[in-house]
């Protein structure tokens, strides 16, 4: 029976309608995954309650005996699954994280060099919006426009031109495997640090189908909640030379208490994590992306860069006359959750993009394998060659409930109580 059900209907209702949101739709957002029920329980648990300033044996609080437990826990467990020298698991996101690494290496009106956001980096790789755009002086790098793949030459051009403290490599929406060897040459080359912000591939790196950017990086950072597959937060990895000085940018440099209900649940997935089961599945992710992705080189899709050695591919539509946002509205009305997104060399706006991003992770959780996304990857392709006929997306949509009720998430527990 839930209590929440009683005290706050209304909430109750928002939580069921969401669970039920993703256990009736396809969730093909990239960055998007379903956490295990041991997640949830961790996360959703009394540790809410604490406030723990400070790091484990060193806390501003009292009664931090069973904290320390956790916080220890998920810093053991991250430094062996990456075989890092130093973490921190404090950061609450992605964000939080790349400040505190900026903010260790960097002062005010320093320069970095990031991955445009056009080409697949992130927002705090120094989108001039955002702090990492206001604070420093930055650089961006693209993709080539034959390869639609980073283009390695421009990045030590802009290197040995500008001299950036740090060098910043990682992505949002970028489908090939990131050569972290070569940015350290960069970025010894000229002088700079280098970090790599992993969210996206995370998951990848601790089952080895991706390389792993920690022999080279000065600091790894990394959301928890993607391809990781658990609490929504953030983290940092880095060399034990920095350890002091990126403790205290995260705390107190740039955050106040830790959220220790969610590093609680932060330790859970690490532990997952490192079981062979945990391998499997990140191995049927980046077989399903692949398999996805052909399906739609088969329709004649334009793939960026190619297709993928990911979780992820990108759909362009740059030659074509529909958008993403198109695309997007579109497949929603089918029960199909996507993003658009921009492409490289996109001349739509932000907020209308050439294209969708599409992701395996939250689809593989639930237990698809190729032969669905062959399925799926036809519902797409049936949406977009009938954009604006609502009765292809009724069909389309009637077929995915059907496919994901084969494929159960949270089983019974849907029933009465949500997650
Ligand atoms: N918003 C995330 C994504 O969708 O990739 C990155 O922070």
């Amino acid at each position: 029976m839930s209590i929440l059900k009683t005290k706050d209907p209304e909430i109750y209702a928002a939580l069921y309608n969401e669970t039920k949101r993703q256990a009736e739709k396809l969730e093909l957002i990239a960055s998007e995954n379903f956490v295990s029920e041991a997640v949830l329980e961790a996360q959703g648990g009394v540790m809410t309650n604490k406030y723990a300033e400070g790091y484990p044996g060193r806390r501003y609080y009292g009664g931090c005996e069973y904290v320390d437990v956790a916080e220890n826990l998920a810093r053991e467990r991250l430094t062996a699954l990456f075989g890092c020298e130093h973490a921190n698991v404090q950061p609450h996101a992605g964000s939080q994280a790349n400040m505190a690494v900026y903010m260790t290496v960097c002062s005010p009106g320093d320069t970095i060099l990031g991955l445009d956001l056009a080409c697949g980096g992130h927002l705090t790789h120094g989108h001039p919006l955002n702090f990492s755009g206001k604070l420093y002086k930055v650089y961006g790098y693209g993709v080539r426009k034959d390869t639609e793949q980073i283009d390695y030459d421009q990045v030590a051009r802009l290197a040995n031109e500008h001299k950036p403290k740090l060098i910043v490599t990682g992505a949002s929406a970028y489908p090939r495997f990131i050569d972290f060897q070569k940015f350290r040459e960069i970025a010894d080359n000229c002088g700079a640090k280098l970090m790599v912000d992993i969210a996206h591939i995370a998951g990848l790196i601790v089952a080895g189908l991706h390389p792993s950017p920690v022999p080279f990086a000065d600091f790894v950072t990394s959301t928890t909640h993607k391809t990781l597959r658990g609490p929504r937060g953030g983290l940092v990895m880095c060399k034990e030379q920095y350890a002091a000085d990126l403790d205290r940018m995260v705390m107190p440099g740039i955050q106040g208490g830790p959220l220790m209900h969610v590093i609680a649940a932060k330790a859970v997935a690490f532990k997952e994590a490192a079981t062979p089961e945990f391998k499997q599945y990140q191995t049927q992710i980046v077989a399903n992306a692949k398999a996805m992705a052909q399906e739609f080189l088969n329709y004649g899709y334009h793939v960026v860069a190619g297709g993928t050695d990911t979780h992820l591919m990108l759909l362009s539509f740059i030659e074509a006359d529909y958008s993403g946002k198109k695309v997007e509205n579109a497949l929603d009305a089918s029960n199909i959750t996507v993003n658009k997104n921009t492409v490289p060399f996109d001349t739509r706006k932000p907020l209308v993009t050439s294209g969708v991003r599409i992701g395996t992770p939250a689809i593989t959780t639930r237990g698809m394998k190729e032969r669905e996304m062959k399925t799926i990857a036809g519902f797409i392709h049936k949406v977009i060659s009938n954009l604006g006929d609502e009765a292809t997306y009724a069909q389309v949509a009637a077929d995915v409930l059907e496919l994901c009720r084969l494929f159960p998430l949270y089983g019974k527990r849907l029933e009465d109580k949500p997650l």
